[in-house]
């Protein structure tokens, strides 16, 4: 008979990843940021904002989770979209444990919206066979808490098995709770990534990522999805505690250059201010930024371009 040792148990460790899928604005993105306690992956107010799969790395005492932010899943048509699907079903392959998303607000509103919005998914999460936990989301948006259970019974039909935990990604309310539901999926393991490590994507592309993301919040309508942002050149200079950044916004039509140069070039000087500071803050060193604008028609259809911003094999 083995005894039982207290400080054995103490020691054991859990290490795994979690994939975060929903449709496009379900907060994901939002979700890892707020479970980490700092920002890794952008976050806009349009969908489809993500465009690769974001590491974040949580850790706690005997725990540590890697997150997998992943593209919305969604029906749109098109080479990038499709390579935006694959990029989500890759993550589900890699995950111990899958979280699903969902904007409360939406399907509190028409809950038949589920099958259209979540069917394949839900096929896919099935077929890998991995445990699910739905993530019922933007519960802040929702005055009246009793309107809540109605909305997860049915969201409990529609995934049986599944456990639902609702939260608020903005708030940080119930996010205690989802994370000790998914960690009890996660395997027994020792932590593969240091403590101090908050992602395994290279600065070079999360400084890609702020620059489109200043992008998002200052253009409007479908603009931003006809842009895409290249690195030219990212130098470390460690002796000076600095970092050198070329790059370019890439967009597909003509008249949209002028309107992300803007009067004067005001908007781009805006973009590029907006975009350095974050920079400055992720990279702890100071970035020189350097912005240009090119104009590339059908870039979301071209597979080099696209492999270019690390989509499609
Ligand atoms: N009120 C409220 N807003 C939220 C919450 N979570 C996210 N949002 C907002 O919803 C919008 C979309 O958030 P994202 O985190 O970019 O959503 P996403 O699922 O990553 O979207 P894609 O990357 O486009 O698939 C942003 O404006 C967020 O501020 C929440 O819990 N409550
Ligand atoms: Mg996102």
């Amino acid at each position: 008979m083995t005894m039982h040792n207290p400080e054995k148990a103490e020691e054991t460790s859990r290490f795994g990843a979690v994939a975060l899928l929903g449709p496009p604005n379900a907060g994901k993105s939002t979700l890892m940021n707020r479970l980490l306690g700092e920002k890794v992956a952008i976050v806009s107010p349009k969908p489809q904002t993500t465009r690769n799969t974001i590491t974040g790395i949580l850790n706690r005492p005997g725990l540590q989770i890697v997150f997998l932010d992943t593209p919305g899943v969604h029906q749109r048509s098109g080479r990038m979209n499709r390579l935006l699907l694959e990029s989500a079903w890759r993550a589900l392959a890699e995950a111990n444990c899958i979280a699903v998303l969902l904007d409360s607000v939406k399907y509190l509103k028409s809950p038949a919206s589920l099958g259209q919005d979540f069917g394949s998914l839900r096929q896919r999460v099935l077929e890998t066979g991995a445990p699910l936990v739905v993530v019922v989301n933007k519960a802040d948006k929702i005055k009246d808490k009793a309107l809540l259970l109605p909305l997860i019974k049915e969201v409990g039909q529609f995934f049986p098995g599944a456990e639902i935990v609702p939260v608020s990604a903005l708030t940080g309310d119930g996010l205690e709770d989802l994370l000790q539901t998914l960690a009890q999926f996660i395997p027994e393991g020792d932590p593969a990534f240091p403590e101090d490590q908050l992602s395994t994507v290279p600065l070079r592309f999360l400084s890609a990522e702020i620059i489109r993301e200043k992008l998002f919040l200052a253009l409007h309508q479908e603009l931003p999805y006809s842009t895409a942002v290249v690195i030219d050149s990212f130098e470390e200079d460690r002796g000076k505690n600095l970092v050198r950044i070329e790059a370019t916004i890439v967009t597909a039509r003509d008249n949209h250059k002028g309107m992300i140069i803007g009067k004067k070039g005001a908007m781009l000087k805006n973009i590029g201010q907006q975009a350095r500071e974050e920079i400055e803050e992720l990279a702890g060193a100071r970035c020189g930024l350097n912005l240009w604008v090119k104009v590339l028609p059908d870039w979301t259809e071209d597979p080099g371009f696209l492999h270019s911003l690390g989509l499609g094999e």
